[in-house]
């Protein structure tokens, strides 16, 4: 039998029976603070279990119903998969009876139950309105046609059925996905003389292992698993769906509290601001408007927030719109997680929904950011993946950033991922980096633009520096460049050469005037051999002038006919190598050659010689050992 975690929530208006109801059912009194047993009501959520027999042991987390306390219940029913909407038969339906069922609908609490309690002081045909009004309040409601359960804690009558009836519903729950990061939203922080930090809460997603890592956040506190209790029992792991009480070691209890998430180290992402749907309720008292302050209930966290409306001007009571909150203090949680906003005051329940986007790019309102928020919404898996590697842009994101942002499991990512890159939508810029294919698409047409104006503007250049076309590319990442360069290359799109990147079509192209000029200036670097002119001197003595002039003498460079030897000083490739080969010869003969050696070898002033012997070295052809030059490499073993 497959093993069941069920975690069943009361909720309903305050005295209508719900602590008292959980200790009838489990034996456990649920209210555990002194100021709860003397005032006679719940003020904060308590906790219990049920065995229903078969293996299966239901969590209970029992709510308070005063309306002051209703944040405090909305920490509660935060992981619940079960309501027990709790209503005294001799009052009927109440305000919380009302606001409660709203958070749970808000919520999306996947169904449950009404118990009609204190049925001993109804008569039956009150018994029977009471039920007739309750049936109105839940139509259109999840809980429209759920069972509905007469019970007296009192006699004990009912009570049976009850229990059935859960049963019945808590092996219908289905199992939770088990591809999923690990994450526990606190609901509560206490010590325990002799173990340290203890910190209980629903698990919401994955599982959790004794003497396993885990961090606090939004703090980003590392504490190590010393123990996990469920249901008061020690366990070598909790999974999703069960409530645990965690012995933290490495954090003091005074760094934590109710709101705050445990989960898995670096794997998820606290934000200030999330993009959501946002549904105002009906009987909210009035309109949503811009720039609203509101009460933000996500996981077991309370925070104020502005509300930005995205597609309206004002959100009214029954609408459902897209909305941005802009949140006072960070939050841990993830797209597709439920909130509940409440009004700052009055304080009451006024709207929900679910979270989209829990690191919103900087979009501004439009139908750009409607589409993708529609998409977010809707969309399948990889279409939301999608969006959001579109909207990072050129810089690309990684797996692991992607895992904090995406509505599901790191299994269905990777499976996505590759999916989506096999089909050519996403491109693999590193191990575990990914660009779209259409923000790919755009830098393609961009370097291409940006090579052509390149090539207009200078055609005798053989082509632009890399750094300068990734700076002219946004300064696009150096990894993500380089491997778009590589992909843009294997494709035929660009040409690289060294350091200089050209557009295929593109050839030096010389009008006959500049092919002339450029013969008679390598003519006259050639002529003057190992004592060269300056390329100022050469451009004076042979009349060529201007911005082309010079633009012929780079030619000269880059086609290798003219080397730069340094600053101001080139030599004609022809002597050049000519005069390598004397000193390398004289070199093998007499081992080491000094400037005076090479000044008589060549013929050459200092100006000259020094200038050259030093390229030589930087050619790693010789090195320097005092003033004196040896080859690098040692001259071949004489035989005989
Ligand atoms: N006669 C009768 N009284 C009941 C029954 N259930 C609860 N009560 C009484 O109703 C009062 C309120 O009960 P609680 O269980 O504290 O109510 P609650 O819903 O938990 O109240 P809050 O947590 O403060 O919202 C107590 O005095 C109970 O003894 C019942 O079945 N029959
Ligand atoms: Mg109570």
């Amino acid at each position: 039998m497959a093993l069941r975690h069920v975690v069943v929530g009361t909720a309903g208006h305050i005295d209508h029976g719900k602590s008292t109801l959980v200790q009838a059912l489990t034996g456990i009194d649920p209210d555990r603070l002194k100021e709860e047993k003397e005032r006679g009501i719940t003020i904060d959520i308590g906790f219990a279990h049920l065995d229903l027999g078969d293996g299966l042991t239901v969590g209970i987390v029992d709510v308070p119903g005063h309306e002051r306390f209703v944040k405090n219940m909305l920490a509660g029913v935060g992981g619940i998969d079960l309501v027990m909407l709790v209503i005294a038969a001799d009052e009927g339906v109440m305000p919380q009876t009302r606001e409660h069922l709203a958070i749970c609908q808000l919520l999306r609490v996947r169904g449950g139950l009404v118990v009609l309690t204190k049925a001993d002081l109804a008569e039956p045909e009150w018994l029977e309105l009471v039920r007739e009004d309750v049936r109105g309040a839940l139509a259109g409601t999840f809980l429209a046609g759920a069972p509905l359960i007469a019970v007296s804690a009192k006699t004990g009558e009912g009570l049976d059925r009850l229990r059935e009836t859960l049963a019945i519903l808590a092996r219908a729950v289905p199992p939770r996905s088990t591809d999923a990061t690990f994450r526990l939203p606190i609901d509560r922080v206490f010590t325990i003389r002799g173990f340290g930090t203890v910190v209980t809460g629903t698990v919401a997603a994955g599982q959790l292992a004794v003497d396993e890592r885990v961090e606090v956040y939004p703090h980003g506190l590392q504490a190590k698993v010393r123990g996990i209790q469920t249901h008061g029992r020690p366990v070598p792991a909790a999974v999703a769906g069960q409530r645990a009480a965690v012995n933290l070691q490495g954090v003091e209890r005074a760094a934590i509290a109710r709101g705050d998430v445990l989960g898995a180290p670096g794997l998820l992402r606290s934000t200030g601001s999330v993009h959501a749907a946002c549904e105002l309720l009906a009987a909210a008292p009035a309109p949503l408007r811009p720039r609203q302050r509101v009460r933000f209930h996500v996981g077991t966290s309370e925070i104020m927030a502005r509300v930005h409306l995205l597609d309206r001007d004002a959100l009214e009571p029954g609408q459902t719109g897209y909305v941005q909150l802009r949140l006072e203090a960070p939050v841990v949680a993830l797209p597709a997680d439920r909130y509940v906003i409440r009004s700052y005051s009055p304080m009451v329940t006024i709207g929900g929904g679910a979270l989209l986007d829990v690191a919103p790019p900087r979009m501004r309102r439009g139908p750009g950011l409607l589409a993708r928020l529609r998409t977010l919404e809707q969309g399948a898996p990889a279409a939301v993946l999608e969006a959001h590697l579109e909207a990072v842009g050129a810089g690309g994101t990684r797996t692991a950033d992607l895992r904090t942002r995406v509505p599901f499991g790191p299994h269905a990512l990777r499976a996505l991922l590759d999916e989506l890159v096999a089909a050519g939508r996403v491109v693999v810029v590193d191990r575990e980096w990914y660009v779209h294919a259409d923000t790919v698409e755009r830098l393609r047409a961009e370097a291409r633009a940006a090579l052509a104006a390149f090539h207009a503007r200078e055609p005798l250049k053989a082509g632009m520096s890399k750094e300068e076309l990734r700076t002219r590319l946004g300064g696009l990442d150096e990894r993500v460049f380089l491997a778009l360069l590589e992909r843009f290359v294997a494709g035929g799109v660009l040409v690289v050469d060294k350091d200089k990147v050209r557009l295929p079509e593109h050839a030096v192209q010389l009008t006959g005037d500049q092919q002339a000029a450029y013969d008679r200036l390598d003519e006259e670097f050639r002529t003057a051999g190992v004592v060269p002119p300056t390329l100022d001197e050469a451009f004076a003595r042979l009349g060529l002038t201007g911005p082309g002039a010079q633009a012929v003498g780079q030619l000269l460079v880059e086609n290798r006919r003219l080397v730069r030897i340094r600053e101001g000083l080139y030599f004609h490739a022809e002597p050049l190598q000519a005069a390598v080969e004397r000193v390398v010869a004289f070199l093998r003969e007499r081992r080491e050659i000094t400037p005076q050696d090479i000044k008589d070898l060549l013929g050459i002033s200092r100006k000259y010689a020094i200038p050259l012997l030093e390229w030589l070295d930087a050619q790693r052809l010789t090195i320097r050992v005092g003033d004196k030059r040896v080859l690098r490499e040692p001259p071949p073993a004489r035989t005989g």
